[in-house]
């Protein structure tokens, strides 16, 4: 039998067939994730086969995956040589984000876009809880906001809460496999109830002690919507752990530093202090965002990043 995965917890997966039935399914064996070392060999997103072991209870054992098309992938916490695999076939990357309660940095934002960058993912980023900001988070968005939308990603601000630009991130989902990401408590599984009233998957409040979300989401999960959409609400992260990038190779996944580096006196210009590079006098004469090259430095600096 061939089908989707669903849901993944770890010891079980959620896969449903063409036509609609879902099967529990367990992995035969020990097998390594398409050549990938993950903590979670099948991924919500993925299409395997499966061998049917009780119909009755609709229980199988999932022998083989198809080859992905992209997936999303961070380092596993504590285990620094493992990695899990957060999701795969994916059209679009909703990057939530919220300037307080819980506040997101620009660092984290650009750590994501250089992730799904490197794995050809499109990135749409929402900022989200727009009904609730005061004048400094105001500020810090339309800043995060004017960056972003000059550099050419799609950016939305939207309240979930009110139902602000709901209608515009539905639009982006029609037909296409999304996922949400962003930290704890941004609204992710919010939205999802937005999207579809029926759901009604849970979602927690902001700790009041120290402002951020409770990990209420612990497992990706896959749902339909009426537009043809498929969208895996996933589980709120702390970091993008980088796996498998060259620190010659991260300047080619920030977009805007990628396109001025053709003009960089060397072709292996790291854009620190080499001579005649394009984008330190892109950076000196305003015409790129200071912010941006900073965290490019922070993460070309960052040992945590287990660069090869
Ligand atoms: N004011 C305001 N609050 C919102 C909005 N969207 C979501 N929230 C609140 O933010 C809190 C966290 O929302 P969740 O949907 O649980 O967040 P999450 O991103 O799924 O969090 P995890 O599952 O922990 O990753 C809840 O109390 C929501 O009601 C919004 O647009 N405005
Ligand atoms: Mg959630
Ligand atoms: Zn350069």
């Amino acid at each position: 039998m061939k089908g989707l995965v669903y849901k993944s917890t770890g010891n079980w997966y959620d896969v449903h067939t063409d036509s609609h039935e879902v099967y529990k399914c367990s992995i035969k064996g020990k097998f390594r994730s398409l050549g990938i070392k993950s903590t979670n060999p099948v991924a919500v997103g993925d299409y395997v086969f499966f061998e049917i072991n009780d119909e009755k209870e609709q229980r199988g054992v999932i022998t083989k995956i198809e080859p992905r098309k992209n997936y999303i992938i961070r380092k596993s916490v504590n285990l620094s040589k493992q990695s899990h695999i957060l999701a795969s076939n994916i059209d679009y990357c909703f990057l939530f984000v919220t300037p307080s309660n819980p506040s997101t940095s620009s660092l984290f934002i650009d750590r994501v876009l250089l992730s799904t960058e490197s794995f050809g993912i499109n990135t749409i980023i929402l900022f989200n809880k727009i009904d609730s900001y005061d004048k400094d988070d105001t500020d810090y968005i339309e800043k995060l906001y004017k960056t972003y939308t000059s550099i050419g990603y799609q950016c939305l601000k939207i309240s979930v809460k009110q139902k602000t630009n709901i209608e515009k991130v539905k639009k982006f989902m029609e037909n296409n496999v999304s996922v949400f990401t962003g930290h704890s408590g941004v609204g992710k599984s919010s939205m999802m109830n937005a999207l579809d009233s029926n759901l009604n998957l849970k979602t927690s409040e902001i700790s009041k002690q120290n402002e951020q979300g409770q990990h209420t989401t612990t497992f990706a999960e896959m749902f339909d919507f009426n537009n043809g959409a498929k969208v895996i609400d996933s589980p709120g992260i702390k970091g993008f752990g980088l796996i498998d990038i060259e620190k010659n190779e991260i300047g080619g996944y920030f977009v805007e530093i990628a396109k001025l580096s053709t003009n960089c006196k060397f072709n292996n210009c790291l854009h620190l202090n080499e001579p005649n590079c394009a984008v330190k006098s892109a950076l000196e004469a305003n015409d790129i965002s200071e912010s941006r090259y900073v965290n490019y430095l922070s993460i070309l600096n960052d040992d945590e990043n287990n660069f090869r």
